[in-house]
């Protein structure tokens, strides 16, 4: 597929206004202008998979005891509700036990409990398990995105990868083959993290499947993570050194967002400096304006590449929001600012999938990181929907 810069869609997302003939109930017109399209939003979407959702645990989990009023209520808890009942997949979607059906999803999310990359605090080995126990909080619907995902995708929670917590080159090994399955089976791949050492195999897992097609990196993230190796092995200070040296992975289509404070290592900004990857500190973001700095992000990564991967650390949040990770440094972005820049970023163009890594449930405070990660996937998969850009088989149709 050939990409051109011209095609992606200018900042604000396409959507920012109602199509044509659109009309609502509302009785005035006292709305702001994102409230007004996500209550007029909210009018046109369907209902069919909640109902088919409500019919499944009706007949799965038998009708409710005959106390019970609402006769949408089964005795065994079966789907969304309520929120704190159930197993904890990612958003409650169906645990796949059988990966060689990930093709039969738009959305498949994968696990990748790996902390023996971290170089400081340890714990993201729980990240996918902390990051499914706060998204049993969430709905799939956005109000403001207007979009439900329940009726526009179907997501598979396929669990997680068997890493080898002693042993980096054969946890790569693994993530690699299991990013590589499920990208190739079609299915718009999420990774829960897992330290940031797993950029690399997960980077590569897609690329491998680009048939020589080229692959950028939007890097949110306070530490550039380009140096080579650190204490003696590839940590999680090195995944992007060894991306960018595979052959369809160049280091121009690396954009690094947030980068900044007092852990940035020197042999790091090096190799960047040498292989000219591009970086993007918070107050660069801040003073250009989100919008601006989202439409630079995309020129980078997309320019003259055939896919690109978003690989989301959540220490590019400012500290105060992000107690559960490895290396929290203050002076990051504010949830609401890095949101827009994810949001921006999902509605312009497709993506090949996204990773969210460095959650680290042990040291993570009343879930707000976890809850923040858990954001930054919905918000992707929320705008990629509003854009068309998932499911891929209607994208692409
Ligand atoms: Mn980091």
């Amino acid at each position: 597929m050939g990409h051109n810069h011209s095609h992606h869609h200018p900042p604000g997302g396409p959507r920012r206004h109602l199509p044509d003939g659109f009309s609502t109930d509302a009785s005035h017109d006292n709305y702001g202008p994102e409230a007004a399209y996500a209550v007029a939003a909210e009018e046109a979407l369907p209902t069919t998979k909640w109902e088919e959702e409500i019919a499944r645990g009706l007949e799965y989990g038998l009708p409710g005891a005959d106390s019970i009023v609402d006769k949408r209520i089964p005795t065994f808890s079966r789907g969304e509700l309520p929120h704190f009942a159930g197993i904890n997949t990612f958003l409650k979607a169906p645990y796949v036990e059988d990966v060689r059906r990930c093709g039969e999803y738009d959305v498949v999310v994968l696990g990748a409990p790996f902390d023996g990359g971290t170089t400081y605090r340890s714990g993201t080995r729980f990240g996918p398990q902390g990051i499914r126990k706060i998204s049993a909080l969430y709905g799939p619907y956005s109000f403001e995105l207007g979009v439900d995902l329940r009726e526009s995708i179907t997501i598979a929670d396929v669990g997680d990868v068997f890493t080898i917590p002693a042993n980096i080159e054969k946890t790569f090994d693994q993530i690699t083959k299991a990013v590589s399955h499920v990208y190739a089976s079609g299915a718009f791949p999420v990774v829960l993290g897992g330290d940031h050492s797993i950029g690399y195999p997960t980077t590569k897992g897609v690329a491998e499947n680009l048939g020589g097609g080229k692959l950028g990196i939007i890097h949110f993230d306070r530490h550039v993570d380009t140096q080579e190796t650190d204490l003696d092995e590839r940590m999680h200070t090195t995944p992007w050194f060894h991306a960018t040296d595979l052959p369809n992975v160049p280091a121009e289509n690396l954009v690094q967002i947030g980068i900044g404070g007092w852990q940035a290592p020197r042999p790091g900004v090096k190799v960047g400096r040498e292989r000219g990857t591009t970086i993007m500190t918070v107050t660069d973001c801040v003073e250009m304006g989100i919008e601006a700095a989202a439409e630079r992000a995309l020129e980078v990564a997309w320019n003259g590449t055939d896919a690109v991967w978003l690989s989301f650390d959540v220490d590019c949040l400012d500290a105060a929001f992000v107690p559960g990770t490895g290396w929290p440094e203050p002076g990051g972005f504010l949830p609401r600012e890095v949101l827009k820049f994810i949001q921006l970023i999902a509605d312009a163009r497709p993506l090949a999938g996204i990773e969210v890594v460095e959650c680290s449930p042990p040291y993570d405070n009343a879930e707000i990181t976890a809850l923040i990660a858990t954001r930054v996937i919905c918000d992707t998969l929320g705008c990629l929907v509003r854009a068309g850009h998932l499911p891929k088989r209607a994208a692409s149709a």
